[in-house]
């Protein structure tokens, strides 16, 4: 249910920044022969040619989408080269994708407050900078404005659209203006500045929406792509919020949006206006209610959290028609695959950002052989997350079978799955003050091996283990949760993409590497005036599957390994068993002090039971072993 946050009083400057046909920028880059010429990236399979999941701008002006298979795609633009998303285990490897991803928010984040939101969007927080530079060199002091925000489109500018850079310079320099539009003026420039920026040195274009909060950003930024930015002053809003169909609105897609539409006659944003905050709390709840009657105001208070790294990992796979599986095996040898990905990437990101994830969910797709339409979803599952690859695909297999039984209601039906995802989420920082703890538990084991440690008792469970079997035996139940996926994927492909050689192969960006004008006329031909309106705007489809994602709980902690802690001791769990009596002190004394107390509370067994908090502590992260 959407809550509303309160507004702050402050006007602030946001920016919604997203790539522009991501995945085809990225095979540009790595082949310019494919620069100007239409491109998509496909997910191969044998059927059709392949499902597009990127459409470069060249294609879209020969009407190829997304929804397209390779082979509708090269009936609609014969020359249209198609680039396979690299694979790895039978399913695409994103991380190419994910480091360009990295790359571009290197850049984006060094002007304020960055939240990571997809593999290539961001939101930045830019009201610090915009005061800054409100203050050291407003717009009409600066000698020259950058072109690139010249080319900005106002909304409500000369009614309704641009006349050209003049009103637009005349707008960004206003001497009038109010605080915040001046404010927003100076977003704008320091968004061009960072897409120029962005451009020369990662050779990407994005297009932004640059607003006074997060909805009103994330509107405007694919209203003129590619390569434009689209800035939204609050004298805008009434106008934008009246043409908004509330489907397009986030969180209004699914049944809220509905029951608008068929219970209120509501069918735009601005139409809430005709309801009070009062009513619409009868109708919906005071949560909702409010945050219905604020966003029809375009009041969204939002926070732009400061996160550069995703909030959850997940990889997934779909077994269309007859590629579903049928069989326990075939599961668990897909189940195998993923959770290996899984894996390396949840370990890398413990390794290199010291996070731990604590909750490992699983998706599925299924359909009973006796019903042509499945009229109940598969469920999706949770437990604790238990690090090393063999323990991660041991429990994602009891989800699925725990899942299983309850689509099938125990039954003995024949069944398929058409689409399996696993993902880690929940995933928190090692608290900071901790590290010097990591850096004496690693010079530990390093004369401590795992076979021979005595610091555990026998039957001890592993860090992952442990922290999570006291939380489940506590609860005595698998948690909910939702995981966004960033892709699905099809199959192993080993044909090669056709690719007939481009016409124009000198590398356009390597030609024009000294970015002096707009970032618009490195985009070919006609696609520069491609422009969509509001209600053209489409949802990110990833973040469509989180909410799609629906979660359950199950209670069938009984038969879970984690409640078994007498077994699995592996190599990576050794690195987190300590020995309480010789914990340093005056590392103790480094600690935040709520973690500091329950240490003490370990060190002082008959204080432990009033200390020990679950939750944000580090009972999390460290079990300590007892002698
Ligand atoms: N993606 C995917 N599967 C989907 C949707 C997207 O794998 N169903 C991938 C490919 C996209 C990338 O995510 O390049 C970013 O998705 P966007 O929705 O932002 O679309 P694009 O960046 O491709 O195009 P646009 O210029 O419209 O933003
Ligand atoms: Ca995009
Ligand atoms: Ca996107």
């Amino acid at each position: 249910m959407p809550v509303a946050r309160p507004e702050s009083q402050e006007p602030r400057v946001i920016a919604h920044v997203d790539m522009d046909c991501f995945y085809v920028q990225v095979e540009q880059r790595r082949n310019p022969d494919l620069r100007g010429v239409p491109t998509a990236v496909v997910q191969y399979n044998s059927w059709k040619g392949g499902g597009l999941i990127a459409v470069g701008y060249e294609a879209r002006n020969f009407g190829v989408k997304r929804s397209m298979r390779g082979d509708e795609a090269k009936r609609v633009c014969p020359d249209i080269q198609l680039v396979q998303v690299p694979v790895a285990r039978g399913k695409a490897d994103l991380n190419l994708y994910r480091s360009a991803g990295s790359e571009v928010v290197a850049i984006l984040s060094t002007k304020g407050k960055c939240e990571r939101a997809s593999i290539d969007e961001v939101y930045l927080d830019l009201t610090d900078a915009a005061k800054s530079m409100l203050l050291e060199s407003p717009p009409p002091m600066l000698d020259s404005i950058p072109e690139e925000a010249l080319k900005s489109h106002v909304l409500g500018l000369s009614s309704g659209e641009n006349k050209g850079e003049d009103d637009v310079r005349k707008w960004l320099c206003q001497p009038d203006a109010d605080y915040q539009d001046k404010l927003l003026a100076c977003g704008t420039i320091i968004v061009a500045e960072l897409r120029v920026r962005v451009l020369q040195e990662t050779k990407f274009t994005c297009s932004a929406g640059i607003a006074h909060n997060k909805m009103l950003a994330k509107l405007a930024s694919p209203m003129h792509k590619p390569a434009q930015q689209t800035v939204v002053p609050a004298t805008s809003v009434p106008d934008l919020l009246a043409s908004l169909p509330v489907k397009k609105m986030k969180q209004l897609g699914g049944k809220l949006g509905t029951s608008l539409q068929d219970d209120l006659g509501v069918n735009t944003v601005g139409d809430l206006l005709k309801f009070s905050e009062q009513k619409l709390q009868d109708l919906y709840g005071i949560n909702t209610g409010t945050w219905l009657w604020k966003i029809a105001r375009g009041i969204n208070g939002d926070e732009v959290e400061d996160r550069l790294l995703p909030k959850s990992h997940g990889c997934g796979k779909t077994f269309p028609g007859p590629m579903a599986l049928k069989t326990t095996s075939s599961v668990k040898q897909w189940l195998n695959q993923l959770c290996e990905e899984l894996s390396e990437r949840i370990q890398s990101d413990l390794d290199q950002n010291k996070r731990i994830a604590q909750t490992l969910t699983l998706h599925a797709r299924a359909f009973k052989e006796d019903e042509l339409v499945p009229l109940k979803k598969f469920p999706s599952k949770s437990c604790p997350l238990r690090y090393g690859t063999s323990k991660i695909q041991e429990d994602a297999m009891h989800l699925f079978e725990s899942g299983l039984s309850d689509f099938l209601n125990s039954k003995n039906l024949g069944w398929g799955i058409t689409s399996l995802a696993v993902g880690a989420s929940k995933i928190v920082d090692i608290p900071n003050g901790t590290t010097s703890i990591l850096k004496y538990l690693t010079e530990k084991r390093t004369s401590c091996n795992s076979s021979d440690c005595s610091d555990a008792l026998p039957g001890e469970p592993d860090h992952a283990t442990s922290l999570i079997s006291q939380k489940d035996a506590d609860t005595k139940s698998y948690k909910e949760c939702k995981v966004p996926f960033e892709s699905e994927v099809e199959e192993n492909p080993k044909t090669k993409a056709s690719r007939e050689s481009a016409s124009d192969s000198e590398g356009l960006f390597d030609r024009d590497a000294n970015v002096k004008g707009t970032i618009l006329r490195y985009f070919s031909g006609g696609c520069s005036s491609n422009q969509r309106s509001t209600s053209e705007v489409e949802t990110n489809q990833l973040e469509e599957e989180e909410e799609k994602i629906s979660s359950s709980t199950a209670n069938i902690t009984s038969s879970h390994p984690n409640l078994n802690l007498n077994q699995n001791k592996n190599a990576l769990s050794e690195n987190w068993i300590y020995n309480i009596e010789e914990i340093d002190p005056s590392v103790v004394d480094e600690l935040p002090l709520e973690i500091q107390r329950e240490i003490r509370g370990w060190i002082h067994p008959s204080k432990r039971i009033n200390t020990a908090k679950r939750g944000s502590t580090i009972a999390h992260y460290f079990s300590p072993a007892r002698k």
